[in-house]
């Protein structure tokens, strides 16, 4: 079937895949390298949760995404590597070095005891041997569980100990802007409550001080360079697992998400090729970290898979001044530029000057993704950026769905400021009200299902296959539900409006209410606490936190900076509140739930339209909240 490249072509692939989703898959699966062909393209369904796909097949993506390319475009570019410090001149990798970077560090592992099947960690900032790393697992069908090095050595612990990972790949330190990251401190410290992990893998990088422990700790470069630059490809079955990665849901601890190999594979590489139409010699550059799923099917698997350029950049877009990313976009002669509304925001908030002084002239294609991006950042994004003769990719997805859903194709469909438009082929959005019933015809708005299996749906919660039927198949029986609500248009184009659960959105970050509100709990001095988002002019949304205290604290500004510990703890830094209210007493219900509703609409300054508080426990707290609201 090839690139979609016209509207037609959209519409005859759409309908195909709806009409026969196994002709349409296989037809494109067809297009990648099998060892083995399938027996059977999809089976399973979302009353079963037994998802397969392209069963009976043998397959690598290591394979598909280095090896495939050798023979015709082996000295192409595969990677280029933007150092943190701008003065450093860019690295690249072709296919043919990054073949031999993959295939030495799967021989390492493998030396150090990885087997098929066995789960390594990588606790990294943005270096090559990330991305090596992940390859070089799939390789050797390993399962990589990435976790980004934001997180806090509890968060850290928590997923090493969910996954029983037997290995974990580290840096010394990591450089963010003018700031190092001390991660081998960390995971050290992690590392104090995971007995299953057998091999540290540290790769030199800020040449940081760091301890070390015998027998466990190892140096990369020193076993790179005594490894064989050959390393067979494993013939994988379609539905081994891949990769784990970790999200945060509306309860609990945060869920490791399985992906597996050829449906996630399949997905990955259509999607990209057609959202983005990168061509021939484009430079495509998503400036997401690898510790996010945007980062896995988007800056790794999606543009190997199709033999592109992708750029991997290790810095922040704030340093050394607010340019750095359109300074990096002309230096590289970057076409395709994809970010979150956060990012684009925060640099619309610093003075044009930074924007203007660079051409900018190479761009073809923008992309979004992470949040819904408002209208105002659009156009700014579109005016100042893509100077109007770039299209916008509102790209809508999850970590659960592998790669994007909802999403023009540049350069193909019509667009709409914030709206993520029109389903990928394979892909049936359905709106339902609260009841569950389909909200049919146009237009339309309700909470976001999708009502057939996709071939990059995550197959299930590592270890929990229960909580996975349960988050995502038992609101709407026989439906994926996604968490979003969203509106649709008389055309059919899809407008997402953002979650309607207890999950929030800060800087395209996912955080769970409830995780929050455990860490607070853990304060000596806090009883209870609520924590909800609200509207914040860069991150999207902002943290609120109310907490319930023992004993009036003496020092609120002590407290907050208290609080702010915690959380640096038991998360990290992206969780910190913005604002904290100390209050006497939450909204309940008679039967003893917080009535959030009303929290948020405190915290968002929307009093007028409280909605009837008669049915609380204690209407009088709304006053006294609204009285002391930070
Ligand atoms: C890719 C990613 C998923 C949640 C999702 C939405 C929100 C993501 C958009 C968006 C509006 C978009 N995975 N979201 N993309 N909302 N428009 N284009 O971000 O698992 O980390 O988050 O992010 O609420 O449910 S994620």
């Amino acid at each position: 079937m090839g690139r979609i490249t016209n509207k037609n072509e959209y519409t005859e692939h759409y309908n195909l895949s709806m009409k026969d989703g196994d002709a349409y898959w296989g037809k494109i699966a067809e297009e990648l390298h099998w060892f083995k062909k399938w027996d059977s393209v999809q089976s399973g369904n979302f009353d079963d949760l037994n998802l397969k796909w392209f069963e009976g097949s043998k397959t690598n993506m290591s394979y598909n995404c280095l090896d495939r390319h050798l023979e015709k475009n082996g000295d192409k570019v595969a990677v280029i590597y933007e150092d943190n410090d701008p003065s450093v001149k860019a690295r690249t990798f072709t296919y043919k070095e990054l073949h031999a970077e993959v295939c030495k560090m799967a021989n390492v592992m493998k030396e150090r005891g990885v087997k098929k099947g066995d789960r390594v960690c990588f606790y990294m900032s943005m270096v090559p041997e990330l991305l090596i790393g992940v390859l070089a697992c799939t390789r050797i069908g390993a399962i990589h569980s990435v976790v980004f090095g934001g997180f806090s050595a509890n968060a850290l612990s928590g997923r090493i100990q969910d996954s029983e990972c037997s290995m974990l790949i580290t840096n010394d330190g990591g450089y963010r802007g003018n700031k190092i990251i001390p991660l081998k401190d960390i995971a050290d410290e992690a590392l104090e409550s995971c007995p299953s992990i057998e091999n540290v893998l540290v790769v030199k990088r800020t040449d940081s001080d760091i301890k070390w422990k015998e027998g466990r700790d190892h140096w990369l470069g020193e076993l790179m360079e005594k490894a064989s630059t050959e390393c067979e490809a494993e013939q994988l079955d379609a539905e081994d697992p891949l990769f784990i990665l970790y999200t945060s849901g509306s309860t609990g601890k945060p869920k490791g998400l399985l992906h597996t190999t050829a449906g996630y594979m399949t997905y990955a590489y259509h999607t990209f090729r057609n959202v983005f139409q990168v061509e021939e010699d484009d430079i495509y550059w998503c400036t997401a970290d690898i510790g996010w799923i945007t980062g896995h099917t988007y800056i790794t698997y999606g543009p190997l898979l199709n033999g592109s350029t992708t750029v991997m950049f290790e810095g922040v877009p704030t340093w050394p001044d607010a340019g750095r990313f359109w300074d990096i976009c002309d230096k590289l002669k970057v076409t395709h530029f994809y970010t979150a509304p956060t990012a684009i925001r925060a640099l619309e908030a610093c003075d044009i000057e930074y924007v203007n002084k660079h051409s900018l002239s190479t761009l073809k294609v923008l992309g979004s993704v992470g949040e819904p991006i408002n209208e105002e950042a659009w156009s700014w994004y579109n005016k100042n950026i893509g100077k109007e003769k770039c299209p916008i990719v509102d790209t809508w997805w999850q970590t659960e769905t592998g790669g994007i859903m909802i999403s023009p194709l540049a350069g193909i469909t019509d667009l709409i400021p914030a709206h993520a438009t029109l389903p990928l082929p394979g892909v049936e959005p359905l709106l339902v009200d609260s009841e569950g019933t389909p909200v049919e015809g146009n237009p339309a708005e309700g909470n976001l299902c999708m009502n057939r299996p996709w071939p990059g749906i995550a197959r299930t919660i590592w270890g929990d296959h229960e909580r996975y039927k349960q988050t995502y198949f038992s609101t709407y029986p026989g439906k994926y539900f996604t968490g979003d609500g969203a509106r649709r248009d008389e055309k059919g184009n899809y407008r997402i409006t953002g979650r309607v659960d207890d999950v929030m959105n800060i800087s395209g970050h996912r955080i769970g209410t409830a995780e929050v509100e455990d860490a607070l709990n853990e304060h000596p001095n806090v009883v209870e606490s609520a924590v909800v988002g609200f509207p914040h002019n860069i991150k999207g949304q902002g943290i609120y936190a109310y907490v319930i205290c023992q004993n009036a604290p003496e020092n609120e500004e002590v407290l907050q900076k208290e609080l702010n510990e915690i959380i640096n703890k038991m998360i990290g830094p992206i969780a910190k509140p913005d604002k904290v209210q100390v209050t006497s007493g939450l909204p309940k219900t008679r039967s003893g739930k917080i009535m959030r509703r009303i929290l948020r609409k405190i915290a968002a300054n929307e009093t007028d339209s409280l909605g009837d508080t008669s049915t609380l426990l204690n209407p009088e707290i709304v006053d006294t909240l609204m009285a002391g609201k930070k």
